[in-house]
């Protein structure tokens, strides 16, 4: 399998986790955001969206949308399973997944977008611009590259991304809560097996660590302060390599981007 996927994207983090869970060997391909190189033909054959990931399974045969993908490795590769068994379960987990897509990933968008492509972004001339604008094959993300470009998202702005952000904590908390007998004893978001579910919203929790510490803290969120360090755990979370944006912004600053 080929993966096409950037290294900070937190949607290519999931299909990461999931493929490193799943052992499945990859080749990976580090796509340039910053570079709009999602949105070359090339890379739109294999995504119509101009978004990462994209995986190739078979030559020639491409998937999109992390969660759609990590359901297919889950068919792909079934052991260890990462959906539940049972049907009512497993459609609560499809609709939390559906949840973080939806809750999650646009309030992180405005915050690691203002953080890591502003500055290359508000360099490009008008015309640069809109020539990378005629590119971008939805409204949504065009709009969202005008903002970064030429109408940065303001401290309010940022700050209600935020809030908005860790909304999912609550909502994990609650969940973690509902299952386990207490806040010491780990358990996964769907009860006691790892699933698609944790997977889904590790690499959010991860963005979290680095930007609000305190919320993940075992006096404030007990259940997900433990789930957080049981995900930091397991073999895969290494294997996927999340690094820390922060570290990612130094070595840019001293021109030795490892995973650039
Ligand atoms: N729903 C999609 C979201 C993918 C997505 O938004 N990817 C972002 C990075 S996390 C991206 O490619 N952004 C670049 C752009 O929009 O130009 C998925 O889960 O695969």
């Amino acid at each position: 399998m080929r993966l096409f996927h950037a290294w900070l994207s937190s949607a290519s983090r999931r299909v990461r986790l999931c493929l490193a869970e799943k052992n499945i060997p990859y080749e990976s391909h580090a796509v340039d955001l910053s570079k709009q190189e999602q949105h070359a033909p090339e890379f739109l054959a294999m995504n119509p969206d101009g978004v990462v990931p994209a995986l190739e399974i078979t030559p020639g045969r491409f998937l999109h949308e992390s969660s759609t993908i990590c359901e297919y490795l889950d068919d792909f590769a079934p052991e260890p399973p990462l959906r539940p068994m049972d049907a009512y379960v497993l459609a609560q987990m499809r609709n939390f997944v559906r949840w973080t897509d939806e809750k999650s990933l646009p309030p992180l968008l405005i915050l690691n977008w203002s953080l890591m492509l502003q500055s290359t972004a508000q360099q490009w001339s008008d015309q640069e611009l809109q020539d990378k604008l005629a590119r971008i094959p939805t409204a949504e993300r065009r709009e969202a590259w005008v903002r970064i470009a030429r109408k940065p998202y303001s401290e309010e702005e940022k700050a209600d991304a935020l809030r908005k952000l860790l909304l999912l904590v609550d909502k994990m908390e609650g969940m973690l809560a509902s299952h386990s007998t207490s806040p010491a004893s780990s358990s996964w978001l769907m009860g006691a097996d790892y699933s698609l579910a944790d997977i889904a919203a590790a690499p959010f929790i991860a963005r979290i660590a680095e930007i609000d510490p305190g919320t993940l803290a075992e006096s404030v969120h007990p259940n997900v302060c433990q789930w957080w360090l049981a995900i930091q755990r397991r073999p895969a979370f290494a294997a996927a390599r999340l690094q820390l944006f922060g570290e990612v912004l130094q070595e840019r600053q001293s021109g030795t981007n490892a995973t650039a």
